[in-house]
């Protein structure tokens, strides 16, 4: 739930990154980190291993400007893909305003984002939302590989609710910053039709 603080004028929403290990999901807030000004960001957090791998989430707070004088923070998280991580991905969705689903393209890939949707799914439902309660949006990333599903069918097999897609390449930064603002928008419209507070949203970037 987002958290709207009107002594402070403040809006805080909670983004999550989810989907299979080695996605590209670290990859995704680290090029965040690097391309927002000191002002507008905290710092990146990142619970890793020795093999750089999420041990329990990245975190990064971002300012993305104001709306009708409120200042609108989000605080980005990823999940750790691993299967075994269960416990950890529950607990960091809970409470989620919004959900980027980071689908690795290769291939031989396909099943772990089938098998990662679906955790989304069941996590989702657990704590009484769905795919379509909360804002989801997919990215397809690692389109630089030589062997990647054709965006046709990652959309079939992946966002059979036809809910907002993007391609990336998070590795050059190519399309992160579209999916933040996919998803920001889908976030900032669904507050504004559950409080009367916010007018239409726009970002600075
Ligand atoms: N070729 C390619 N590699 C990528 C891309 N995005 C991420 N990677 C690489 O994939 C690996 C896993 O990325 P990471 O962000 O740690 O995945 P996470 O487990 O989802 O957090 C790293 O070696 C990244 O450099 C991409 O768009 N293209
Ligand atoms: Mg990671």
């Amino acid at each position: 739930m987002s958290f709207v603080n009107y002594t402070t004028k403040e809006i805080n929403c909670k983004i999550v990154y989810y989907g299979p290990g080695l996605g590209g999901k670290t990859t995704n807030l680290q090029y965040l980190y690097h391309r927002t000004s000191n002002d507008s960001k905290g710092r990146l957090i990142s619970l890793a291993t020795n093999t750089e791998r999420t041990l329990f989430f990245d975190f990064l707070p971002l300012a993305l400007g104001t709306i009708r004088g409120f200042r609108v923070r989000f605080h980005l998280y990823t999940v750790p893909g691993q299967v075994f991580y269960d416990a950890s991905r529950r607990l960091i969705l809970k409470g989620a305003d919004g959900v980027v689903f980071v689908a690795d393209s290769q291939v031989q890939r396909m099943e772990a984002n089938l098998e990662s949707l679906k955790n989304l799914e069941y996590h989702l439902q657990q704590q009484g939302d769905s795919l379509t309660s909360i804002p989801v949006i997919f990215q397809y990333n690692k389109r630089d590989l030589p062997n990647v599903s054709p965006l046709s069918e990652m959309s079939r097999r992946l966002n059979y609710l036809v809910l907002p897609e993007f391609e990336a390449i998070a590795v050059r930064g190519l399309g992160v910053i579209e999916t933040l603002k996919g998803v920001a928008k889908k976030v900032l419209l669904q507050m504004k039709t559950a409080t009367s507070a916010i007018d239409s949203p726009s970002m600075t970037s």
